[in-house]
């Protein structure tokens, strides 16, 4: 693990994250692929703001991880944050690619995959996001799963998110989950979130109702060196979803502008958000702004609980 307060080498730690690490309060890492290729401009820096405010209003500290030339930030500020959400050679950035942009002095915005092997590095276990990558609709033949999958396998840190993308095979994901070894979790119900829909309509064996339970089950973690990941999945109340035929329509039509436009590999997901957002008038950045809100809201409640938890042991 870096020193929080190294400013050397490739890790650059922002002062309130350094001194949080170096006193023990609670972090939350945040990733940056969702402000540079999830969310349109200018929304997108508005709600990278609005979702650092929100893990302070709990007295954690935000940690959003980027690269910028060619050097790892964990934690960013404002001229760093519009940085990402405006420069248009932002690379989306996985671990396979972390070097090869740090080399060439780029700019990265990281996906859950680097986003967790970062926080790792970094010391930090309490990540948000709004929903992970996983197994692609027609990955029989096209064989897209995304990174975030095999990274959540290696990696010991626990993600709050609203399920996976809902433009993905979610039953297929889940099983790829399992074999994984990833833990997943359900915040309050025992139905697996759809991203923008509140219930994707699988079930899940574990529901819990309290961070502080949440504390427990990483605190058991760390006692039995579990090694991978875990998912605590946060539905969308009903009254927030997008409307699920909307939903289904729009998807349906995303699904064959992909085909027809040959959009592949990583271009896929930015591209059906994209859709998503111009086809429902904005409708589905209301509720994605949403996700990761409360996602970001329930990360800073965990990460409060387990300092909590880590003090008393
Ligand atoms: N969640 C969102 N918007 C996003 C993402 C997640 O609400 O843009 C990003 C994350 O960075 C995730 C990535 O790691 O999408 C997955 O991309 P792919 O399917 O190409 O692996
Ligand atoms: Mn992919």
């Amino acid at each position: 693990m870096n020193l929080p307060n190294q400013k050397s080498g490739l890790f650059y730690y922002s002062n309130e994250v350094s001194e949080a690490l170096l006193n023990g309060t609670p972090v939350v890492a945040l990733e940056s692929t969702i402000i540079s290729h999830g969310l349109p401009r200018p929304e997108n820096l508005r709600v990278a703001l609005e979702v650092e405010s929100i893990v302070r209003s709990h007295g954690a500290t935000p940690a959003t991880i980027a690269m910028l030339e060619g050097r790892v930030h964990i934690g960013l500020d404002q001229a760093e944050l519009e940085q990402i959400a405006t420069r248009d050679d932002v690379f989306k950035t996985s671990i396979r690619d972390l070097a090869t942009v740090s080399a060439r002095k780029g700019f990265a915005a990281t996906t859950v995959a680097a986003t967790s092997h970062l926080a790792m590095v970094a010391g930090i276990e309490v990540f948000a996001t709004g929903g992970l990558g996983g197994v692609h609709r027609y990955a029989r033949e096209s064989w897209d799963e995304s990174a975030d999958l095999t990274a959540l396998s290696l990696l010991p840190i626990t993600i709050v998110c609203s399920g996976v993308k809902s433009i993905l095979d979610v039953g297929a994901t889940l099983e790829r989950l399992e074999t994984l070894n990833v833990g997943v979790l359900v915040y309050g119900s025992h139905q697996f979130p759809g991203f923008y829909l509140s219930d994707s309509g699988f079930y899940v064996d574990w529901s819990l109702d309290d961070p502080s339970e949440i504390a427990d089950v990483m605190a058991a973690r760390r006692a039995l060196q579990i090694s991978s990941g875990l998912i605590i999945a946060n539905p969308l109340p009903l009254t927030s979803q997008l409307d699920p035929d909307l939903h289904d329509q729009v998807l349906s039509d995303g699904l064959k502008l992909v085909d027809s436009k040959k959009i592949s590999g990583k271009d896929v997901t930015p591209f059906l958000l994209d859709h998503f957002h111009r086809a429902t008038h904005g409708q589905s950045l209301v509720v994605n702004t949403e996700i990761i809100v409360r996602n970001a809201d329930l990360a800073a409640r965990i990460a409060v609980a387990n300092s909590l938890e880590m003090t008393r042991v």
